[in-house]
């Protein structure tokens, strides 16, 4: 077993999960707004430490993804935030990406940016504690899109960060977001999915990426959400281990699924789901954003900042995802 591949089965394994915390400052914005909070740095630290801080982070979370601004920060007891992620038996990682910027030539498709000087950058984390990295490429399905220029972009640039950070001794996770906006069919989903899977592990191979090292992040198989064609949960988890299954090569450990604006219970029944059908040797776990901090962010903001309340929704929503990772979710656990 290499080095890499033990902290990738360090973060997955037994249930665990990743928290992925790492939301910029302009996209936090957005989620303490939404909840009548600002978006003050000092605000941003104490809803995290307190996320941080919880009971769940010692049984459910084996990852934290953290953004530069949190990564750097020391919490109220002294800490640094990656000492407090250790504190609980968990591993810190950091987005290292620096955004989704338009493609030239395809204006209305996105290409991830962050490769300039990024060899430093992981030197610089990997000193603060971080021994996992996060890069999310982004696609839209249209009758147009995605189209192959943005397809092989973005693959590129998902291998060239991923041997970057495995030179730098730190687990690359590999996000390729196939978004759910629009009126697109589950099948559309399926297949496209499937090509932008294939294409980044054709460039992983081509870059000499130890697959043992890596965790694949992608989205779950499901209809557009303007569609009036909704599929079942049930068949939401079999054409996700479906695209897996044909997409991602044996060596790699595991996958750890975005919640890509699903609600809380719904990305909990589908990861459940997926791992009472799951036919594979992949570890199929979340790592969720979204799907995760909804409920204690709205709770945070109502009672003002009541930590034990906080904390009580956010354990309660890390325990059912981890039951989930074990297919042993139900909605009588949910509900007591
Ligand atoms: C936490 O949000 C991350 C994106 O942040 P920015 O857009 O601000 O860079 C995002 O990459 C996230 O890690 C994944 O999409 C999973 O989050 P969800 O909410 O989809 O589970």
């Amino acid at each position: 077993m290499t080095e890499l591949n033990e902290i990738a089965l360090k973060i997955i394994s037994d249930g665990k999960g990743i928290l992925a915390a790492d939301e910029s400052n302009g996209t936090m914005t957005k989620r303490l707004e939404a909840v009548g909070m600002d978006s003050t740095p000092e605000n941003r630290l104490e809803f995290r430490e307190t996320l941080f801080s919880s009971e769940s982070m010692k049984e459910c979370i084996g990852g934290v993804i953290l953004y530069d601004e949190t990564i750097n920060q020391i919490t109220s007891s002294g800490k640094s935030i990656p000492d407090l992620i250790y504190s609980y038996g968990a591993i810190p990682g950091i987005k290292v990406d620096t955004g989704a910027k338009n493609l030239a030539n395809s204006l209305e498709e996105k290409i991830t940016e962050g490769l300039d000087g990024l060899r430093e950058r992981l030197k610089k984390y990997y000193k603060l504690g971080a021994r996992f990295t996060k890069w999310r490429g982004v696609f839209s399905i249209s009758n147009k899109y995605p189209s192959k220029q943005a397809i092989n972009s973005n693959a590129h640039s998902l291998a060239r960060y991923s041997a970057l950070a495995q030179e730098n001794k730190m687990v690359p996770i590999v996000e390729p977001e196939v978004l759910m906006d629009g009126d697109h069919s589950a099948e559309d989903c399926l297949s496209i999915t499937s090509e932008v899977i294939k294409k980044c592990f054709d460039e992983l191979i081509l870059h000499k990426v130890d697959l043992s090292g890596i965790i694949l992040k992608p989205n779950m198989i499901l209809s557009g959400n303007q569609s009036n064609h909704k599929i079942s949960n049930d068949e939401v988890s079999k054409k996700t281990i479906q695209c897996l299954k044909s997409s991602v090569p044996n060596e790699v450990p595991g996958i750890a699924f975005l919640s890509g604006g699903q609600s809380e219970i719904e990305a909990t029944e589908n990861l459940n789901l997926i791992n009472k059908n799951n036919n594979t040797n992949f570890i199929m776990t979340y790592s969720y954003g979204r799907a995760l901090q909804q409920g204690a962010l709205k709770v945070w903001s109502d009672s003002n900042k009541d930590t034990k309340a906080t904390q009580k929704i956010f354990n309660h929503r890390a325990k059912m995802c981890t039951l989930a990772s074990l297919g042993n979710w139900s909605k009588e656990v949910e509900n007591k």
